[in-house]
């Protein structure tokens, strides 16, 4: 599958500022106005990427709040969905994600065969992107919702062949995931032995609450770095702004 619109800006994006700053918001956790707040907050302070989504068990609203958003934000909006029910017009693209660390067979293929006709049907842009879950400390939603094991924080080279494997798979982007909330974000290790045995494009989030954790991880070697419950308890422009230059290594 060729590289579409917006994986293309966001590569040459990455290539331009070094690495990319994508803010997380969860229409679960806000109303319409919190998030649009949200977003346009997240661009107006140095945001590259707007992700939405969540655990969300069900939001009829969706459709009309990313539709609203798209309307005052430039930046891509893309889904980060936690299902195949999740997929909605109106997206630039969506990570089209296989949970690839774990051993369910929902999330390795089941929930993928429901959403892609689904993205057919909306012409809708995917970014393959392979989902590693790495154990962070207390259990998190995601590791409760998609019973699977997380890889141990302290095994880099489990979470490395498995980004092989993705890679060579077709997929070209690897979400090395600690978790929405997550005790500790993803050790620098996992991210590091990636970017040595890949090519793929490096995302990270979870449990990420200040701009020196970020920048470390880009060091590593991330290229995108997803912070998300941080904004749900702090509207703040210059911690944004702090995130932002720790990140943008370049430009
Ligand atoms: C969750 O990686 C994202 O899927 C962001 O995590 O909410 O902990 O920032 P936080």
């Amino acid at each position: 599958m060729k590289i579409g619109k917006t994986e293309a800006r966001l590569n040459a994006e990455i290539e331009r500022r070094g690495a990319l700053f994508a803010v997380l918001l969860d229409p679960d956790t806000s109303d319409d106005e919190a998030l649009l707040k949200s977003g346009v907050l997240a661009q107006e302070n140095g945001a590259d990427l707007i992700l939405v989504g969540g655990s969300f068990m069900g939001n009829f609203n969706l459709p009309r709040q990313v539709a609203a958003l798209k309307t005052k934000v430039d930046l891509p909006v893309v889904l980060f969905p936690g299902g195949a029910s999740q997929v909605v017009p109106g997206f630039d693209a969506m990570l089209f994600m296989t949970l690839v660390s774990g051993r369910n067979p929902s999330y390795l293929i089941e929930e993928q065969v429901r959403g892609g006709a689904l993205v057919r049907a909306l012409n809708m842009e995917a970014i393959p992107t392979a989902y590693q879950l790495i154990n962070s400390g207390r259990r998190t939603t995601v590791e409760y919702v998609s019973n699977t094991t997380p890889i141990p924080a302290d095994k880099p080279k489990l979470s490395m062949v498995h980004s092989i494997a993705a890679e060579l798979m077709g997929m070209r982007y690897v979400y090395l995931e600690a978790g929405s909330g997550a005790e500790n974000p993803v050790p620098v290790e996992h991210i590091a032995y990636t970017r040595k045995a890949t090519e793929m494009t490096i995302i990270t989030g979870g449990g990420i609450k200040d701009p020196q954790t970020a920048a470390i991880r880009v060091a590593a070697g991330a290229d995108i770095i997803v912070t998300g419950t941080l904004w749900e308890k702090v509207q703040d422009p210059v911690l944004l702004k702090e995130f932002a230059a720790a990140i943008h290594t370049k430009g």
